[in-house]
């Protein structure tokens, strides 16, 4: 059997609208932590290469239609599949997760519906109980500079209307999270270079993981 490892990994979360560089930068990221000798793991929500993760890629492609709640539950039920996974990956592998999109954009997105809108309890608590995130970095930048990044795809969220309904979502999660106390945000403005905007998350994510090395708290529990 292998040997634990001194300490758990980190979990950060990079949350943030569409065009806002997430993806870009959490790969960058990774690049960076294995530079430093850190063991560092990619993880993306939706994952869309399990079974419950195709059928929210045919409604997100618009290739089927859900119920608004089902398909809230289905990318909590994504996210259930694989915190087995991802609980071993930080605990039993010490090994830092990178993960792009989490709880927060479930509820942001789903709340965002006229069907939910009155609705953020019960949107979050199907996720209540996941691993918590030991820091989110969000990545913020104006609704017009977004769209100057090229537009917005094909898929059914990927609208104006949309993006700025789950924008305000994002602030009340942020501000639910800061009242509570446990899950610290990290706001980045998104609007400045590649390289500006890696510098300041890489000085975040350095911090989380040496605090989460220190402090040997174990994987907090989300919303509990
Ligand atoms: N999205 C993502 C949700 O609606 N709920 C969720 O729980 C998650 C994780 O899915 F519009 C939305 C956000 C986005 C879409 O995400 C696909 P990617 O990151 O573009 O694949």
């Amino acid at each position: 059997t292998a040997a634990k490892p001194a300490s758990r990994g980190a979990f950060i979360v990079l949350e943030g609208v569409d065009r806002c560089g997430k993806t870009t930068q959490a790969s960058l990221l990774i690049k960076h932590l294995v530079g430093l000798g850190l063991a560092a793991v990619a993880m993306r929500f939706p994952d869309r290469t399990t079974m419950v993760g195709d059928l929210i890629n045919q409604y997100l492609q618009s290739k089927s239609e859900l119920d608004d709640r089902a398909v809230h539950l289905l990318f909590s039920a994504n996210r259930w599949e694989a915190a087995p996974a991802l609980r071993k990956t930080l605990i039993d592998d010490g090994a830092n997760i990178i993960c792009d999109r989490y709880a927060h954009s479930g509820v942001a997105f789903s709340s965002s519906k006229p069907s939910l809108e009155d609705n953020l309890d019960w949107c979050r608590a199907c996720d209540v109980g996941l691993p918590a995130p030991d820091a989110i970095i969000f990545l913020d930048i104006a609704q017009e500079e977004a769209e100057q990044r090229g537009g917005y795809g094909g898929e059914r969220y990927e609208k104006k209307e949309m993006q700025q309904r789950v924008r305000k979502r994002f602030s009340q999660l942020q501000e639910m999270d800061e009242k509570d106390g446990r899950i610290p945000w990290f706001i980045v403005n998104a609007a400045q270079t590649i390289e500006e905007v890696q510098i300041e998350i890489n000085e975040i994510v350095e911090k989380t993981v040496e605090k989460v090395q220190s402090e040997e708290q174990p994987v907090g529990l989300l919303w509990k």
